[in-house]
């Protein structure tokens, strides 16, 4: 195993519901060191962008007016096996098949308002830290 990073965003609904510091705390006390840290609000075309993988999804127009709702807290997080320990830690996309103890069973609403991001791959993880950090702000 090697040390790596992985990208997260505390998502829109669990921003606005005030879990953003449980869910913070939980990710430290699992071992993740924030690498960098900040509050934003997308417009639904920078959402659209992010999410460009998705766009001919049927849940793709709902996703980005959910994540330009409202702030979310994107972080670069770092640890040995970051992306596979983090997708670990959050559980599956949908709430009701994520296991007991990760974030979105905790957090999450629904498949679509769940709670929190994290990328699947190193090579995402670079792609999306990049898309809202720029290189000063990553240390
Ligand atoms: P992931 O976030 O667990 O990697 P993806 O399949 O990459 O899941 O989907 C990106 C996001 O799109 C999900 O986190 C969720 O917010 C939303 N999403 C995924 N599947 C559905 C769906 O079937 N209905 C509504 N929203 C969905």
């Amino acid at each position: 195993m090697t040390t790596n990073r992985t990208f997260t965003m505390i998502k829109p609904d669990a921003v606005a519901e005030g879990h953003s510091g449980a869910i913070i705390k939980i990710i430290e006390e699992a071992g993740f060191r924030i690498v960098a840290i900040k509050k934003v609000h997308l417009t639904k075309e920078r959402a659209g962008q992010f999410y460009a993988v998705h766009q001919e999804r049927p849940f793709y127009d709902g996703l980005t007016t959910y994540m330009s709702s409202g702030p979310i807290i994107p972080m670069i997080l770092e640890k040995d096996n970051a992306v596979a320990d983090f997708r670990k830690l959050i559980g599956a996309t949908n709430p009701a098949q994520a296991e007991e103890g990760t974030i979105r069973k905790q957090f999450a609403k629904s498949v679509e308002s769940n709670a929190i991001h994290g990328s699947d791959s190193d090579e995402n993880a670079k792609i999306e830290s990049d898309f809202f950090f720029a290189g000063l702000e990553q240390f």
